[in-house]
């Protein structure tokens, strides 16, 4: 499908009035559709996503929920809030849902405002060990406002160390327990960190960004039956738009919509919040179970394969959608390795690793996913291919070897076009 075909009659009137903007659409979507996206944290949402978010709900201010708005003619837009939070709390078997979040951050600067104070004590795992910088960097305002512990994986196994975590619990008698990770390829033991909190008396809260879309499709355990709240982004493996979503027991129901708006929010982009209820409907369904599960298969084949290209699988291999690869014994650097893919048109991402001798700049690794290219439809003889690839571009700094492998990826990718449908 050409470029002006996939936007539509809309393009033409884009193109005419702003040229400018319509040539960056155009070109956006010939480097999704001709490079490798790898991002652990990208994926094409569907063409009934892109349609709701781009639709006049737009145009809607709706502060407030559904029926308690501050603005007339919310009638409409209140039926897609509410879709969506019933879809949200089916699909999760949650008892309360706040779909308004504007993304992964506000969501969790909500569950900060409904639990704690500025100066408390929560317990994270820390950032070089594969958290997030809303989980208490010293950067972002939860390491600047709270108390900050942290946990972290342990050298041998590199996998959370939940002695270290329920010690320094105990220790530091935390308000909250956050677990949750950016970069962590294994899955998170949710029975032992809640016997923790309830051991110290902590509110459990899930970030389960990463994910939460392979629990939507069956894939891995929920945290939800275990957290006072679980936070996370829609546009992950979840597949739907840019934004994010609150998941609670009901006893925190009012603190969470309330720490949302008015507490840090203002009006809700509608057309999100639609998207979201688009996107859950879709995760409802058997194929999207199947796709969750092939995510995860094709993670593990892209890290064997990584493996058998002479990298090292961190945690010995992963059980999600993400491998975290340490390229050392490449003799060369994750931005390095950063840099070359990206010269190849395979787009993923330097990566600290647990103990990494490396500044946050530098790495010596890479974070590799599969939700992308698992939504084109490629399977484990693909994540192969992509291996060599990467084993190739890591290690040549010649630009005509690269452009080579650039060729090559554009044959790949043209083999599984995106948005045909
Ligand atoms: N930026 C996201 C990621 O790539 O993991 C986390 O917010």
């Amino acid at each position: 499908m050409s470029a002006e075909t996939f936007y539509g009659p809309d393009f033409n009137l884009l193109s005419q009035q702003d040229p400018d903007i319509a040539a960056v659409l155009l070109s956006e979507l010939k480097r999704q559709q001709t490079s490798l996206q790898l991002i652990a944290s990208e994926n094409f949402t569907s063409r009934a996503v892109l349609a709701t978010l781009g639709s006049t709900l737009s145009n809607k201010y709706a502060e407030g929920y559904p029926g308690k708005r501050y603005y007339g003619g919310c009638e409409e837009v209140d039926k897609a809030e509410i879709i969506a939070i019933d879809r949200a709390k089916d699909l999760f078997g949650a008892e309360h849902a706040n779909v308004q979040p504007h993304s992964g951050a506000s969501a969790n600067i909500a569950v900060y405002l409904a639990f704690t104070k500025p100066g408390d004590t929560i317990l994270a795992m820390s950032l070089p060990h594969g958290g997030h910088l809303t989980h208490g960097s010293k950067v972002n305002f939860s390491g600047k406002w709270f108390n900050v512990e942290s946990y972290g994986v342990r050298q041998d196994n590199e996998l959370i160390d939940y002695d270290e975590l329920r010690d320094t619990a105990i220790r530091t008698k935390p308000k909250m327990i956050c677990s949750g990770a950016t970069a962590y390829p294994s899955l998170v033991d949710f029975e032992k960190i809640r016997a923790i909190c309830d051991e110290v008396g902590a509110i459990m809260w899930v970030d389960a960004a990463h994910f939460i879309g392979l629990v939507a499709g069956k894939a891995i355990p929920s945290p939800v039956p275990y957290a006072d709240v679980v936070s996370f982004t829609t546009h992950k493996v979840l597949r739907g738009p840019r934004g994010g979503m609150i998941l609670a027991k009901a006893e925190h129901a009012a603190a969470i919509d309330k720490a949302v708006f008015p507490g840090i929010q203002g009006g809700p982009v509608m057309s999100a919040v639609a998207g979201k209820a688009v996107a859950l409907a879709e995760c409802a369904t058997p194929a999207y179970q199947n796709y969750a599960k092939d995510v995860i298969v094709n993670a593990k084949a892209l890290a064997a394969a990584l493996e058998s290209e002479g990298m090292r699988a961190v945690s010995g291999g992963t059980q999600t959608h993400l491998a975290l690869m340490d390229i050392r014994s490449t003799g060369v650097t994750g931005k390095v390795a950063d840099e070359r893919c990206g010269l190849a048109g395979i787009v993923m991402n330097k990566n600290s690793i647990p103990y990494d001798p490396e500044k946050p700049g530098i790495t010596s690794g890479i974070r590799v996913g599969t939700p992308a290219t698992t939504t084109q439809g490629m399977g484990v003889a693909e994540m192969q291919t992509i291996a060599s690839f990467i084993a190739r571009a890591i290690k040549t700094d010649d630009e005509k070897t690269l452009a080579a492998i650039k060729t090559e990826v554009h044959a790949l990718t043209a083999r599984f076009p995106i948005y045909t449908a």
